[in-house]
């Protein structure tokens, strides 16, 4: 008999009248792992407590942001303290410049960098950039890798060979859908071929390196060769989408951990330290085009504001700081050794694929690498096994697409915790 959650059910009944779906962002509506989403009530370094009492360990970190723990003292004292100073101005503030600084210090591509107020915000503006630096409208991308909900990447990949975009959602314009060309992740030789015949189109490619949205997927070295091929043979530019491995697979995100330097980079989530900030930024020649210094336009009302900058700000400071996240990265690596143990010991058709502070347990029998080996996972039992570890307090990304996300604050006990209901999970979610 599971957890019962009568308060999250009359809030979901309450919320469904007024927000579709009863939720303010589609995945957290458990549509995909089935069962009503529970409603939280507080959280406190590795735990949610829902409206009902029931306290959870949380592997979502509010999706990444939360690498220190929810609610860390100082980064909470830190928005207070500019709270008291006013909430937004509208105008500079040292902050943004300090902020600036430290985001170079964790990544030096990012030679020059505007911030805005979410990853969305921070993709949509990086592929401006590249089609106003280059003159040209096509962009790449690739299957299961998601940017956020700009219309032009909301595209999946079109029939037939021309690899022209069609709409991913309702609301896209067909001809502004062609525009995107989607190929498959690591499809290295598609990605060749793709350029050799269209790469005076094409102003950039866009892509997570290190993939968290179709659960956590690592380049091949042949496809990061072709990357920097179609940079060098036809001037396109390589944006790294890392809102959500900045900060996460190693400190300086997926170009840190791969030794990849791209031409532009998007962060989001960790940067803010759970407050609204995503930042664009890359090489100085073309940041330089942004207005008022060029003729590529963006803006925003809370771009740089006070309060998200002071989370940003300590976050990353703390997060700087000799051995923090080491220690995150060596408590991932524990629980994917334990998590393999248990997989071997009950003979388990799955597998753990990490990074860094990241990682996603697919039921698969073999590695995944691209979308379709992502599709051909038994997610019916990732449903399962969600509820299963839910009921036993664990709380995981409610879909078999995401990538779990591990805390400062996760330690001995948190790990106990999570083996000892994954053992019985891995049981109770192989029947069907
Ligand atoms: P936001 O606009 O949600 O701040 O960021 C969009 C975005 C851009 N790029 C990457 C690589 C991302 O993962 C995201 C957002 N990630 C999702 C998780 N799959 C956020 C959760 C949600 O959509 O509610």
């Amino acid at each position: 008999m599971g957890l019962s959650h009568p308060k999250s059910l009359a809030l979901l009944e309450r919320a469904s009248q007024l927000i579709p779906g009863g939720v303010n962002s589609p995945v957290r509506a458990f549509r995909a792992v089935g069962g009503s989403p529970v409603f939280i009530a507080e959280a406190k370094g590795a735990y949610l407590t829902d409206v009902d009492g029931h306290r959870y360990v949380d592997y979502v970190g509010t999706w990444g942001p939360a690498v220190l723990g929810h609610a860390r003292d100082e980064i909470t004292e830190a928005i207070c303290a500019a709270a008291r100073k006013g909430t937004s101005f509208g105008a500079p503030t040292e902050a943004e410049v300090t902020m600036a600084e430290a985001v170079q210090g964790f990544f030096p591509s990012m030679q020059m960098m505007r911030m805005v107020s979410s990853g969305t915000e921070a993709t949509m503006s990086a592929l401006r950039v590249a089609r106003g630096v280059t003159g040209r409208d096509g962009i790449v991308k690739f299957e299961g890798c998601y940017h956020g909900h700009a219309d032009s990447l909301l595209v999946k990949a079109g029939s037939g060979a021309a690899s022209f975009g069609v709409p991913d959602s309702a609301g896209i314009p067909a001809d502004l859908a062609q525009h995107t060309h989607t190929l498959a992740f690591n499809d290295a030789d598609g990605l060749r071929a793709l350029f050799a015949a269209r790469g005076g189109d094409l102003a950039c490619v866009i892509l997570e390196a290190i993939t968290g949205n179709m659960g956590l997927i690592l380049p091949t070295e042949d496809f990061l060769s072709a990357l920097r091929e179609v940079r060098a043979r036809h001037g396109a530019l390589i944006i790294f989408d890392e809102v959500m491995t900045g900060f996460r697979v190693h400190r300086g995100g997926a170009q840190a951990h791969l030794g990849f330097d791209p031409d532009l980079t998007c962060l989001g989530k960790v940067v803010g330290g759970g407050l609204p900030v995503g930042v664009y930024g890359g090489r100085a020649e073309y940041m330089r085009s942004v207005s008022p210094l060029g003729p590529v336009y963006q803006a925003g009302t809370l771009s740089g504001n006070p309060l998200a900058t002071a989370a940003g700000l300590k976050t990353l400071e703390l997060l700087g700081r000799e051995g923090v996240f080491e220690g995150i990265d060596a408590f991932s690596a524990r629980l994917e050794e334990g998590l393999n143990a248990l997989i071997r010991e009950g003979g388990h058709r799955a597998v753990v694929q990490r990074a860094g502070t990241m990682f996603t347990l697919f039921f698969s029998d073999r590695p995944v690498m691209n979308f379709d080996d992502a599709k051909a996972c038994d997610h019916k039992r990732f449903g399962r096994f969600h509820r299963a570890m839910l009921n036993e307090g664990i709380y995981l990304p409610p879909s078999g697409y995401e990538a779990c996300f591990v805390s400062a604050a996760h330690g001995d006990e948190e790990l106990a915790r999570t083996l000892s209901a994954a053992r019985r999970a891995l049981a109770s979610s192989a029947q069907g």
